[in-house]
């Protein structure tokens, strides 16, 4: 373990409180490993203790979802007991993973894949649904093999399926590949594609638990946030809240990537600092802390923050809600000094305005000015108050749409614009000494 700064106040979390004990594909991720490791330990007793006790228990443990909106799990799950109307219920696991940078639930399947299918039937247990459909992004190939082989061998004991485990509840749990795109990660767009439609996303209200899959009460929840039922219920509630702060709860994979020494996925408390992550495990920033620049804390949705909000800064919802930005889905991508941040945040312009379903209009001609708009920024070749131009179409398209793309496209420039715009204008000014009196709306 590398020395601790003085300002440490967590500590690498130990193998003892891990939950995803395999992730470093140390051991085999197959049934045997996985039961070696205490997964499908006691599940029997667990789904007869039926579905109050298990919400209850999600509850107590404060988890929040693990997706990126970080809704509480044990209300999410609990909409789910109305009276029977006759519909089936059923469980949809969020696994087409395509936020950039968010790499942490294709390391579950890749490496602990018992973790989500026990998880399936424990949550479908919760909410009285009789099938879980995993929905998994097309790209993972290998993962879904994974997937596909974990949930066999759960049939071929009997934990899945009639009676699953001896309990006496039925549960099927189903595998469903995409095709790539990153807009079917979104909840309602994932249902229509589960359907055999277009990924496009749906109207809220009504929310999926009312009207989901097939018309059918439905929970859409992520890889992650499944994966940790079983332990939660094994250990107990309890023993999860005791994991980071009130609120902000458990203990969580980060995905850190970038300008780090050693890019991984680790496992750590909720509320850990964002300084000592990095240095605990990634073996700090390249170029050392002093030459940090900035940091996306949890996927490409989540605005920048600077370094000297970096500093002090703890990876929890609450924290980072504070920073002006998000815990999204935990990745973190670290950018040096030496970083053209203006030409990553334009990269990421181009992604949205080529990920976007082309539903809503702000959201379809919003991404493409904003993408041309950064672009020129890069090149340089703009006037300083087209930064108020940008910053009012990124209001302009925040908020207004069907879903929340459109906010994930609008937030990375609004970051750049908060913490860079100094930078901006010198880069402007530059443009401009270089190429003489040549203006923006020339080149336009
Ligand atoms: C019933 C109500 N259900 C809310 C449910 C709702 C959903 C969950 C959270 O966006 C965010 C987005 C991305 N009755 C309910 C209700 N629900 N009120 O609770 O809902 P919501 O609308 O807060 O969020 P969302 O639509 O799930 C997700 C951000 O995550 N993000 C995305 C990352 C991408 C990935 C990936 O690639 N895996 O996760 C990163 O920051 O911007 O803000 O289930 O139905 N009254
Ligand atoms: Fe489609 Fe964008 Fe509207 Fe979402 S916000 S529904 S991605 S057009």
């Amino acid at each position: 373990t590398p020395a601790l700064n003085e300002k440490t106040k967590f500590g690498p979390l130990a193998d003892s409180d891990r939950i995803f004990t395999n992730l470093y594909g140390r051991h085999d991720w197959a049934l045997k490993g996985a039961m070696a490791r205490g997964d499908w330990y006691k599940t029997k007793e667990i789904v007869e203790k039926g579905n109050e006790w298990i919400i209850n228990e999600i509850k107590a443990s404060g988890l929040r979802g693990r997706g990126g909106a970080g809704f509480p799990s044990g209300m999410k799950w609990s909409f789910m007991n109305k009276p029977d109307d006759g519909r089936p219920k059923y469980l949809v696991v969020n696994a087409d993973e395509g936020e950039p940078g968010t790499c942490k639930d294709r390391e579950i399947m890749r490496h602990d894949p018992h973790k989500l299918v026990e998880g399936c039937l424990i949550a479908c247990r919760a909410m009285g649904a009789r099938a879980a459909y995993i929905y998994v992004r097309g790209e993972f190939y290998n993962e879904t093999t994974n997937l596909q082989v974990a949930i066999k061998e759960a049939y071929a004991k009997g934990f899945l399926g009639k009676n699953a485990c001896g309990s006496g509840y039925d549960c099927d749990v189903f595998v469903h590949r995409g095709a790539g795109a990153y807009i079917c990660g979104e909840e309602t767009a994932l249902i229509e594609s589960l359907e055999g439609k277009q990924g496009k996303p749906r109207l809220k209200p009504p929310f999926p638990a009312d009207v989901g899959v097939f018309g059918c009460p439905t929970t859409v929840t992520n890889v992650e946030t499944v994966a940790v039922a079983p332990t939660i219920c094994r250990r107990g509630g309890e023993w999860f809240a005791s994991f980071g702060r009130p609120r902000n709860t458990g203990t969580k994979l980060f995905n850190i990537s970038g300008h780090v020494n050693n890019p991984c996925t680790v496992e750590e408390e909720m509320s850990i600092p964002l300084k000592e992550l990095i240095e605990l495990h990634c073996g700090g920033v390249i170029g050392g802390w002093d030459n940090l620049l900035c940091v996306i804390p949890g996927g490409s949705s989540t605005p920048l923050i600077p370094k000297k909000v970096c500093d002090d800064v703890m990876m929890d919802f609450d924290a980072l809600v504070a920073a002006q930005t998000g815990l999204g889905t935990a990745a973190v991508i670290v950018m040096n000094k030496q970083t053209d941040v203006v030409k990553a945040i334009a990269r990421l312009a181009t992604f949205y305005k080529h990920e976007s379903c082309g539903q809503c209009t702000p959201c379809r001609e919003g991404c493409d000015w904003m993408d041309k708009m950064m672009w020129r920024f890069v090149e340089g070749n703009a006037k300083a108050e087209e930064i108020d131009l940008l910053w009012e179409l990124s209001k302009q398209i925040e908020g207004h749409t069907i879903c929340a793309l459109a906010d994930g496209a609008a937030w990375p420039v609004q970051g750049l614009i908060r913490h860079f715009r100094p930078e901006l204008e010198a880069r402007f000014a530059d443009y401009h000494a270089k190429h003489g009196d040549k203006t923006s709306a020339a080149s336009q």
